[in-house]
């Protein structure tokens, strides 16, 4: 059964080789990279984004003092853009378009590109393409958020500093034409700020105000900036917390972990050391929507006649995987 999964991963890359884009997925780990010899290059502060980034925390604490003094209403229409813009990158960025994991119908991906867009965390394809070089050459040179340089590097210091040059090397001769063929990520691509400054800043602000009766102030610091601050940081401790602390269950021989406080605050996608394992799984876990709000989205998708083809590792490749390179932590099996 072991060679299965070799087997599901192989054949996945040889037949994007011989068919059309939508089937080419580069998110397997490829163990031929090494890292140049030598020093490293420099790094490069970027100061710009070291201000904007330091703006926008201080701007979230001032939001969490606000709370007291905002409507019961506003507070849940927070936690509605936190959920609607997570799922945006849980279920959209990531799991259809960076793994292409299940099938999404163009009413889901419409929805899925203006939920990923007010989340502000780059648009899908630059998002997909980093992401595909992190799974690919994970943990070196080549990815960007390589949690070899330490936690707050994988956090956030990988956005305040010039990429290394491998990442973008490395990026660079990735297949990314499935996203090229897909209309609606080149049309988010294509009106990207715009659909920022309306999704993520003036729509979070207008509604209550409009709605409810809300102050602007209180508008654009809670559902704004403090819900938008949050988003980041719960996806950020994806690349820093979960691939430092937690059981290795899967494959001890890799960094990434299974952490089940990353997975309740970033909706599901903290059982990270399932997803390296297994990137193509649709439910990043082997336990369904137990921790896992996407995928019991996805799920209502699929009830829906919204989403379809869902991938999902056999309990046996399961089992087997682990009897080989576990950690041997998780006897629930
Ligand atoms: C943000 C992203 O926060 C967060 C992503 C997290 C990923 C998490 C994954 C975990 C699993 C999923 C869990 C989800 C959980 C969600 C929970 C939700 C509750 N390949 O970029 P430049 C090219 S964003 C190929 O400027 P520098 C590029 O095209 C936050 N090519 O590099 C360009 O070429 P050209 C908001 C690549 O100068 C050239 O290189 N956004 C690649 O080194 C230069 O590109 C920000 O803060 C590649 N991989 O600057 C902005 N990469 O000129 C942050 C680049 O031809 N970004 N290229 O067009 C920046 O400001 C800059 O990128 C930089 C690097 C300063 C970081
Ligand atoms: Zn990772
Ligand atoms: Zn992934």
């Amino acid at each position: 059964t072991e060679t299965m999964i070799q087997h599901a991963s192989s054949s996945r890359q040889q037949s994007g080789d011989a068919m059309t884009a939508t089937s080419t997925v580069e998110d397997v780990f490829d163990d031929t990279y090494r890292e140049k010899e030598g020093p490293k290059p420099p790094r490069r502060l970027v100061w710009r984004n070291i201000i904007l980034m330091s703006l926008l925390h201080i701007g979230a604490l001032y939001g969490l003092i606000l709370i007291p003094t905002a409507s019961l209403l506003t507070v849940a229409w927070s936690v509605v853009c936190f959920l609607i813009s997570a799922l945006g990158v849980t279920a959209g960025a990531h799991r259809l378009w960076s793994h292409r994991s299940y099938k999404a119908s163009f009413p889901l991906r419409t929805f899925l590109a203006l939920a990923n867009s007010m989340a502000f965390q780059n648009d899908i394809y630059e998002w997909a393409r980093d992401h595909r070089v992190h799974h690919k050459y994970s943990e070196t040179d080549a990815d960007p958020h390589n949690a070899m340089r330490g936690f707050f590097f994988a956090h956030i210091g990988w956005l305040l500093v010039r990429k290394h040059p491998d990442v973008i090397e490395k990026g660079r001769k990735l297949d990314l034409s499935d996203l090229k063929a897909d209309t609606v990520v080149m049309l988010q691509r294509r009106y990207y700020k715009l659909s920022v400054v309306v999704l993520c800043f003036l729509v979070p602000m207008l509604v209550p105000w409009y709605l409810w009766g809300e102050s602007l102030v209180v508008g654009y610091f809670l559902p704004g900036l403090l819900r938008y601050t949050l988003v980041l940081n719960a996806t950020w401790l994806v690349n820093s917390a979960a691939h430092m602390w937690g059981n290795r269950p899967y494959d001890k021989t890799i960094n990434p972990r299974e952490n089940p406080f990353v997975s309740f605050s970033a909706v599901g996608e903290g059982f990270h050391n399932y997803h390296h394992t297994f990137p193509f799984d649709y439910a990043t876990s082997e336990f369904g929507c137990r921790l896992n709000l996407t995928t019991a989205f996805i799920d209502t998708m699929c009830f829906l006649g919204l989403a379809s083809d869902c991938k999902k590792v056999s309990r046996e490749v399961i089992l087997a995987r682990m009897q080989r390179t576990g950690d041997g932590s998780n006897k629930s099996g």
